[in-house]
């Protein structure tokens, strides 16, 4: 076996795999397989400690931060702080990890980071306050990948004065999942929409994406917990002719 020089923690996790072995018995799976070692903040310049387990990490704008716990890492983009504990970052929480905030802000999502994308489907439209539907007829054009078609709200005179709090569209993540952004495309820029969470297509209790006035692709930075429906909740129309109106023409997701 070639000469290999390893760490302090790496010599324990094979030091506790062999005697864990003898007594037949399972070792702690972080020492036994270190199948997601990657950074290792304490000798890399880049990343500063920011909190313990359970402790929130502070930070403005948004950052990569990284989740360590023995030689694992997982790292995720957030923006304006995080609980530092494995909720957060979709991994099981230890006593002992701790989290680094890196140095300079993201503009990127980090290689090696979670973010993929997610499909999502719109299913359903979410209209509590009205007459519990809102052109469900045009739902599945929202996520058809076709740019040119779109769902889009009823015509409104005057959104603001009629005593909704809201209109919304309800996209499907085929599994409860966190996701961490949700990017809408529309032809109709202007209108304000939050987004926010929920285990059916009729109750959303978790804002997970604070409200933004659309451009035409506007993406919502999110941080919640895992959800399996997320609701585009829209707060605010677009002048559409003479009505008010939010069209979405595409929904599309990252993990
Ligand atoms: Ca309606
Ligand atoms: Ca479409």
């Amino acid at each position: 076996m070639p000469l290999k020089l390893i760490s302090g923690k790496q010599l324990f996790a094979a030091t506790c795999a062999a005697v864990f072995a003898l007594l037949s018995s399972a070792c702690p799976q972080d020492f036994s397989s270190p199948d997601q070692t990657s950074e290792d903040p304490s000798t890399n310049g880049s990343w500063t400690l920011c909190a313990d387990q359970g402790d929130f990490c502070e930070f403005t704008s948004t950052r990569s931060v990284l989740y360590r716990d023995g030689y694992r890492s997982t790292v995720k983009t957030f923006t304006n702080g995080v609980h530092c504990d494995g909720l957060s970052f979709g991994v099981s929480s230890s006593e002992t990890a701790t989290c680094y905030v890196s140095v300079s802000a993201a503009s990127e999502p980090v290689a090696g980071s979670a973010s993929t994308p997610v499909a999502v489907t719109a299913v359903a439209t979410y209209d509590p306050q009205g007459d519990q539907s809102e052109n469900d007829s045009a739902v599945p054009n929202a996520t058809d990948g076709d740019e040119t078609t779109s769902w889009s709200t009823e015509g409104y005179d005057d959104f603001q004065t009629i005593g909704k709090d809201g209109v919304g569209l309800v996209v499907d993540a085929g599994a409860s999942r966190q996701l961490s952004q949700l990017t809408v495309t529309t032809d109709l820029p202007g209108w304000t929409a939050e987004i926010r969470a929920g285990g059916s297509t009729t109750s959303f209790p978790e804002a997970v994406g604070a409200a933004r006035t659309t451009a035409r692709s506007t993406t919502w930075e999110l941080d919640g917990q895992p959800a399996r429906y997320y609701l585009i909740w829209i707060t605010a129309m677009a002048p559409d002719g003479d009505r008010e109106r939010a069209h979405v023409n595409e929904v599309t997701a990252r993990g």
